[in-house]
């Protein structure tokens, strides 16, 4: 805590105005070189050959196998029809699947848009992933899969939930929105379960401005994909599965192409930034980090807090507030948790006793600014903030009382 205070001190910055003169927020994409991006339009335009399986989107399906290590991949237009294609492709078209509450929207709504009921199981509090032992105890004869999300990219603890699903004869789906590049033990997040979806949406580190992909373990079930994300036509006059329109265009697979290319330095210069951020944040009371689990080749898509708000003084709802104030535009991912929106609350797997550890992480969790083009001194700037934040704070944290009075105020007995 000397050190913080030391720290602020030395900055001069925050003698002055302390915020930003621009809005930092969470993130921003990674943009490829226009050049690069202005003559790989001139081509399309000449080939004039814009969507439907072209020859980017077949470079890109090859390109991205390789790079993350799987199988079998397919491209979409969005991660979100990926994810409701896998349910299809397997076969799951009615009963429950056991999932997280704590994900984006996209995730529970697949299984609603497939009339699927969402069974919430509460999370690890370290990993803020599937509790794999909690999960046993939600399967009926009605479960039909485990829903696992690698959130902000650490993996689920993948073998455990393998064997669940093994023993009870049910499918693993993981969503890895989150989790490009990241492996276990070397191996790429991709192969684990019987299929796995992936985000290349603007947010991502990696991305095709929207997009994602299906990775499949076997050249049938890809095959399957193939179809159903193409209406289920197999050639012009036959059409052999109820498909969607799910396909990548070529504008989107340009995009993948030039992103690729750089999509390793994105990583690299994220876990400096992250390394900064625990540096200057470690010493912060009531501020703590996501664990760095061993045999994890992490990817660091998010840099997540957690803000105990007895220990730092105030809640992360008003961390969150303050920092607008100057300028920087965090994010609450993921709050509210998906049992509390109106649509799932009379589900029995969503009352909060059930899921203690979800609906607490959900009132702590802060993405704070993380992409390549941060600058170092951008990220010292943000802990500092943070650190005033507490400093400022600490007098009204619980059971204490302020040593100082502040000018302007009565002493009142
Ligand atoms: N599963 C999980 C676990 C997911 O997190 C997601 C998506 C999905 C499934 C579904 O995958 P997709 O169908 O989207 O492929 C964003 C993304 O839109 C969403 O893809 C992502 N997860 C989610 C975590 O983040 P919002 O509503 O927070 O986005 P938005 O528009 O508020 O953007 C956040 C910040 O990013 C902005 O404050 C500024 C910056 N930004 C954003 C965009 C779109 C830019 O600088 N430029 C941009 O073009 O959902």
């Amino acid at each position: 805590m000397v050190g913080v205070v030391r720290m602020l001190s030395n900055l001069s910055f925050l003698k002055g105005p302390t915020g930003f003169s621009k809005p930092v927020y969470v993130t921003r994409p990674t943009l490829p070189d226009l050049p690069s991006v202005l003559s790989a339009i001139r081509s399309l335009w000449q080939r004039q050959w814009l969507t439907n399986n072209g020859v980017l989107h077949q470079q890109l399906e090859a390109a991205l196998t390789h790079h993350l290590g799987v199988p079998y991949l397919s491209l979409f237009n969005n991660g979100t029809l990926a994810l409701m294609t896998a349910f299809k492709a397997l076969n799951i078209t009615h009963g429950e699947v056991i999932t997280t509450p704590f994900t984006f929207p996209a995730t529970v709504h697949v299984l609603d848009w497939l009339q699927l009921t969402p069974v919430f199981c509460d999370i690890d509090p370290e990993t803020m992933n599937l509790d794999p032992s909690k999960i046993e105890r939600l399967i009926t004869p009605q479960t039909r899969a485990i829903l696992g999300v690698h959130v902000y990219g650490t993996p689920c603890d993948v073998e455990a939930i393998e064997a669940i699903a093994s023993r009870h004869g049910i499918k693993v789906i993981y969503d890895a929105a989150h989790a490009f590049g990241v492996s276990v033990n070397g191996q790429g997040i991709g192969t684990y379960g019987d299929a796995s979806m992936m985000s290349f949406h603007a947010t991502k580190l990696y991305h095709t401005v929207e997009g994602g992909a299906l990775m499949v373990p076997t050249a049938e079930l890809k095959t399957t994909v193939d179809l159903l994300k193409n209406f289920g036509i197999s050639q012009e006059d036959a059409v052999v599965l109820p498909g969607i329109n799910g396909k990548m265009n070529e504008l989107q697979a340009m995009v993948g192409l030039e992103t690729l290319k750089t999509v390793e330095d994105e990583i690299a210069r994220r876990k400096q930034l992250s390394a900064v951020y625990r540096k200057n944040l470690s010493g912060v009371p009531g501020i703590s980090f996501l664990p760095e689990l061993p045999g994890v080749t992490h990817n660091y898509q998010y840099f997540v807090v957690k803000v105990d708000a007895d220990a730092f003084g105030m809640s992360r709802d008003a961390v969150y507030e303050k920092l607008k104030a100057f300028n920087v535009f965090t994010r609450r991912y993921f709050y509210p948790l998906c049992s509390n929106y109106p649509h799932y609350t009379a589900l029995p797997s969503a009352h909060p006793n059930r899921l203690p550890v979800a609906n607490a992480v959900s009132e702590q969790v802060l993405c704070l600014p993380m992409y390549g083009q941060l600058r170092e001194g951008d990220v010292e700037k943000i802990c500092a903030l943070l650190g005033m934040l507490h400093t400022t704070a600490r007098p009204h944290a619980k059971g204490q009382r302020p040593p100082v009075q502040c000018v302007g105020e009565s002493r009142r007995p």
